[in-house]
């Protein structure tokens, strides 16, 4: 994608039939364009910025085709920087899509995916974090996917960055002051302070890297599996907790062969439920391939609930695949059924496990609790606000950070080797450019095709 000036068009809203639907168009002559059509109280031309008409839309034939109302943007006041209409109609697939052919007749060439909000990048509107922001937002699945993606389109994590990278400019210009008066051997900073700051810069962007790892289940929703042997409720629990009878339930063990997934919200975070086989002896060889699975989702996992039957709570066969669960992984252990023995039908078992959660996906009891250790867990190292922190949710992001940590530290143990000016000055550049990276700067067609393809037309 690169930029160009003239005027583009395309529909904003999703394809089908709805209350509304908008046809945008953005360029130089975007209000020139919707005037052809347009048959209001005022020509558009004449219209102030921010304001909406009333009016019918007619053919290039001067045959009318809905009853519209436009909105009139003048650059640089708009999403894009340039002038913009935004023409909503009756959301009738036909009559959509006959309003934007006729604005390509006179004279709109069709929008590529995301070419308004690139075109808001190219002007200086937004920048890429911005960019991807808002990409996230329309993807966002969660309360708290959108508040973090909310939080970078206001531009926090652009400041930030920002800041970091003045200061490295700064040092850089200094480190290059000096060389110009190499012979005089003067320092305009004193390398003390220049290792004091540049750390604290490695702290800053040390801290940002660290929400990569709540930000991208923030973004994407963590995973819990649901574990344990056969016929011990996980496919009842997988219900309960997602509120509709998605998966079987039978009194056969060995019910669930393949794996479900399934998206819930807990504490408005996203989380993916996996419901598997239960595991147990077998040589079957369905249930031997059911298993292979079962273990794939078990290494994938962010969280393992492991369930037991209340009854088998103590059985050795339970012991053995909590021992075989990866040592690294949240396990939060359930016992299931505890409503058999409040109603009588069965005596209580000794165990002084304190670590499980009794639960009953029969009667739901205690379903609130295992909700609560969930989203606790998940976060269980603190606990983030979402409308301010400023967390990263992304991965091309979070590479550049990365990278620039690496070229920082180097540039800091340089400094105590007190390596020459040019040295350390050629390497905060390009700690600098990698932040450019970020906020898109400096940029590459690639990456700037690799964002803006992902976007729908007419975003
Ligand atoms: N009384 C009682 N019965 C339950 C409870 N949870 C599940 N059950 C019953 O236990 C049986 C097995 O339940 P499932 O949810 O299919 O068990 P599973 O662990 O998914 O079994 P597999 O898919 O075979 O591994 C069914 O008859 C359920 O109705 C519970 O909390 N209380
Ligand atoms: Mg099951």
């Amino acid at each position: 994608m690169y930029i160009r000036d003239d005027t583009i068009a395309a529909i904003a809203t999703p394809i089908g039939e709805g209350g509304i639907s908008v046809v945008r168009i953005s360029g130089k002559d975007a209000i020139f364009l919707a005037d052809k059509g347009f048959r209001g109280k005022l020509q558009l031309r004449d219209a102030k910025s921010h304001t909406a008409h009333f009016g019918i839309f007619e053919s290039q034939k001067s045959e009318p085709i809905d009853q519209v109302v436009t909105t009139i943007f003048i650059q640089p006041n708009s999403y894009t920087g340039e002038n913009i209409v935004e023409i909503s109609c009756h959301g009738g697939m036909y009559i959509t899509q006959k309003i934007l052919e006729e604005l390509f007749k006179y004279g709109a060439r069709p929008a590529e995916p995301g070419e308004f909000t690139f075109r808001a990048f190219a002007n200086g509107k937004i920048d890429l974090t911005q960019a991807e922001a808002v990409a996230d937002i329309i993807h966002s699945q969660s309360e708290s996917a959108l508040k973090v993606s909310l939080n970078q389109l206001q531009g926090n994590l652009s400041t930030t960055i920002s800041n970091l990278r003045e200061q490295l400019i700064q040092f850089c210009g200094l480190l290059e002051l000096e060389l110009d008066f190499s012979e005089e051997d003067i320092e305009f900073v004193s390398r003390e302070k220049m290792i004091l700051k540049l750390k604290e810069i490695l702290t800053s962007l040390t801290k940002l890297i660290e929400t990569y790892k709540s930000g991208i289940i923030y973004k994407e929703g963590a995973k819990i599996v649901l574990v344990g042997l056969p016929n011990v409720g996980k496919s009842s629990i997988f219900n309960i907790l997602l509120g509709e009878n998605r998966a079987i339930v039978t009194n056969i063990p060995g019910t669930t062969r393949d794996k479900i997934e399934e998206n819930i919200t807990i504490d408005g975070i996203l989380f993916r439920i996996v419901d598997t086989a239960g595991l147990r002896d077998s040589d079957d060889f369905l249930e031997l391939e059911s298993f292979k699975k079962t273990n794939a989702e078990i290494q994938n996992a962010d969280i393992i609930v492991f369930v037991t039957d209340q009854e088998k709570a103590i059985d050795n066969v339970n012991k053995e695949i909590i021992d075989h669960l990866p040592p690294n992984k949240t396990i939060i252990k359930v016992r299931n059924k505890i409503d058999l023995i409040q109603q009588g039908f069965r005596q209580p078992i000794e165990d002084h496990d304190k670590s499980y959660i009794n639960i009953s996906a029969f009667t739901g009891e205690n379903i609130p609790l295992l909700k609560k250790a969930i989203s606790e867990k998940i976060f269980s190292h603190k606990k983030i606000d979402f409308n301010n922190a400023i967390i990263v949710t992304n991965s091309r992001q979070n590479k550049c950070l990365n990278d620039a940590n690496i070229v920082i530290q180097s540039v800091l143990e340089q400094l105590n080797l007190r390596m020459s000016n040019e040295f350390l000055a050629a390497e905060l550049r390009t700690a600098i450019n990698i932040l450019a990276e970020i906020t898109g700067e400096i940029t590459t067609n690639e990456i700037i095709n690799n964002i803006f393809s992902k976007f729908c037309v007419g975003k």
